[in-house]
């Protein structure tokens, strides 16, 4: 007779289960097609088949109506969805990349693409995977890769007028390279941009054989997940600290399990310039090759990634430009890419326009338009165009650097600290000399040393840093003019010999050419006695006599050093002094020179690290200089 309370709780049940079934029920509809009537343009996400059977992800962007529209693709290894889905609009405009947005008004299709392995495309992932051949025994390779993908865009994406342009920055920059290697008859131009072409003379992994350890950041973010899901937990805010508590770059690696990646290894295995490098320089492989494309070549005087690789490729193919018609430089006031976002300002310097967005509008655009839709351009485009990052304007010339109207001026370093073209006069005490030690390497920026992808990072900038905080060091070498009584225009490649001797076995030189502003500048009062690096850059002593077979120094012995550096375009103007700092170590983009040598620098022990003296020699016979090319006849230097 307890029936009324049994009721009570079946009915507390019932409802209960009611209840959360209507809950477990997924609010999200099984098809929801989203309103696309105002879009300005149609986006597909389809999978093109290559010749090996794998097929890659590629986002195709059409815009609405289009007929008789050029293709231009881009391939990434850093996902083709994020830079097609970064806002929600309509236009088309407004959800590609800030670059893109000339091209969508002229009516361009634009495709990204995945390359094998990575993101949403199938197949394996090799980093900067070689051509076919001694490097790469498989039967595909970006230049089959992007043959094959525009073989499917022309017959799958309608509205297509036949004619493709290829372009992409950095390890884009290098996939635009490799597929001018047998290109498709229907790529008509092509637009590297800062490309990555020889990993070790001066891009991205080495620099004159000083090894960029920071790269374990972007060799783990691309190797330890397909989508780069993950990041270095370096648990550190404060590179300097955390790359000299772990001693080697090897013993860095260690600490978060890199040293298991296949590239980590690949780089760090490989130290000298062997057959791995040599066999992958781009600019060798184009020198091999004929020019069947129109390219431009997209360089910035402040990358601070690739900075050898755009000069070096634009070389090779324009010595193929028979009559200098097909092959075109830029060289632009930028850092890593910046031609492609805003490019008003880098750091502490401003440039009172948009110069990437001039060029887009003025160079770039009519290239393509040129080459895809065969429009003349509104005035020819010239084969180099080159910012002057001194006097602040554009230059065209027929030939780099300055139409071949450079001399090589030999600026020596003095005893009294001076810069001055006449050699050194036999001085009682003919060197000047520092001691570097492994514990307190420099800094190559003010410290704390963020890591190069963090949210804040300013990594872009560095190379535009002010140098004065360097120059008060012990281990910092100084050497300057007096101020400049005229204009100094430098054009080309720069470099540095040092007569140097060591109390070690091996060293590392860093040699950074600077421009020092006057103690006030009215227009931009942070100027004021800034040192601004025009060029800069670093030699692994070992390989001062050959890239492939390092060899130690012998403690004591004077031997030239000769230091390849950046190429410039900067004009020191009158009141500016001319700079040179010496130092020998760059931390933590490079890792340390342990000064004693040993067989692979990365994987160097606690033992192994030792303070040395160094010496720069300042003496007739071995004066250490710089190389600067003038502009001009002018070969001497006057100063006030
Ligand atoms: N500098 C990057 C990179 C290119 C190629 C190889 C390794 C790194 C990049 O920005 O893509």
């Amino acid at each position: 007779m307890k029936s009324g309370p049994r009721l009570l709780r079946l009915l507390v049940v019932a409802a209960a289960l009611v209840t959360s079934s209507a809950l477990a029920q997924t609010e999200i509809p099984k098809v929801f097609s989203p309103v696309t009537a105002e879009f300005d343009h149609e986006r597909r996400e389809v999978m093109i088949p290559m010749r090996d059977g794998v097929k890659l992800r590629a986002v195709v962007v059409i815009p609405a109506g289009a007929t008789q529209a050029p293709i231009i693709l881009s391939r990434t290894p850093y996902g083709s969805k994020k830079p097609t889905t970064q806002s929600s609009s309509p236009h088309a405009a407004m959800v590609l990349p800030l670059a893109d947005e000339q091209l969508l008004e002229a009516g361009y299709i634009r495709v990204y693409q995945d390359v094998r392995g990575r993101f949403d495309s199938e197949g394996d992932y090799v980093m900067t995977l070689p051509l076919r051949g001694e490097l790469n025994r498989r039967k595909v390779d970006h230049a089959t890769d992007t043959y094959d993908t525009i073989e499917w865009l022309l017959k799958n994406v309608e509205g297509n007028n036949g004619r493709v342009g290829l372009a992409g920055v950095s390890y884009g920059g290098w996939l635009t390279l490799m597929g001018l290697v047998d290109p498709h008859p229907a790529l008509k131009a092509a637009v590297p941009m800062y490309p990555m072409v020889d990993g070790w003379i001066g891009d991205d992994f080495y620099h004159n054989g000083a090894f960029r350890q920071t790269m374990l950041e972007w060799i783990y973010g691309m190797g330890a997940h397909k989508s780069g899901d993950h990041e270095v937990p370096y648990g550190y805010r404060d590179l300097y600290e955390a790359f000299l508590s772990a001693g080697s770059a090897e013993a860095m690696a260690r600490r978060y399990k890199a040293d298991q990646l296949p590239t980590w290894r690949k780089v760090v295995d490989n130290p000298a310039y062997n057959a791995f490098w040599r066999g992958q320089a781009v600019q060798d492989i184009l020198a091999t090759r004929p020019l069947r494309v129109p390219v431009l070549v997209v360089h910035g005087l402040f990358d601070q990634e690739d900075n050898f690789g755009g000069i070096a490729a634009y070389r090779s193919l324009e010595a193929k430009d028979t009559d200098n018609t097909r092959v075109h430089l830029v060289v632009g006031p930028w850092n890593h890419g910046q031609s492609q976002r805003e490019g008003s300002e880098l750091g502490a310097l401003k440039w009172n326009a948009d110069t990437s967005l001039w060029f887009r509008e003025n160079v770039l655009l009519p290239f393509w338009n040129l080459h895809l839709k065969g429009e003349t351009p509104a005035s020819p485009i010239p084969p180099v165009l080159a910012f002057d990052t001194g006097h602040r304007k554009w230059h065209s010339f027929q030939s780099w650097p300055a139409d071949g109207a450079v001399s090589t001026t030999r600026l020596h370093l003095q005893p009294d600290g001076g810069l001055r073209v006449a050699e050194p006069d036999a001085a009682a005490r003919p060197y000047a000399e520092y001691v570097s030690d492994p514990a307190k390497p420099v800094p190559y920026r003010v410290r704390p040393v963020v890591p190069m992808y963090h949210a804040d990072s300013t990594w872009g900038r560095w190379l535009v840093d002010d140098q004065r905080p360097f120059a008060d060091r012990t281990d910092v070498l100084v050497f300057v003019t007096e101020p400049l009584t005229e204009a100094l225009s430098i054009s080309g490649e720069v470099a540095a010999t040092l007569f140097a001797s060591t109390t070690g076995t091996d060293a590392d030189w860093v040699v950074k050419l600077i421009d020092v502003f006057p103690p006030e500048v009215r227009s931009n009062p942070e100027l004021g006695g800034y040192q601004l690096m025009v060029s800069a850059d670093i030699l692994r002593g070992r390989y001062r006599e050959s890239l492939e077979h390092p060899k130690p120094s012998e403690p004591g012995v004077v031997a030239p050093y000769r230091v390849r550096m950046p190429e410039a375009n900067h004009t020191f103007l009158p009141g500016h002094r001319i700079m040179v700092q010496v130092q020998s170590s760059w931390f933590p983009l490079y890792d340390r020179n342990p000064q004693t040598f040993v067989e692979n620098i990365a994987k160097a022990e606690p033992v192994n690290y030792r303070s040395a003296t160094h010496r720069i020699w300042l003496a007739p016979g071995q004066a250490s200089y710089v190389e600067l090319p003038v502009v001009g006849t002018r070969n001497l230097i006057r100063t006030r």
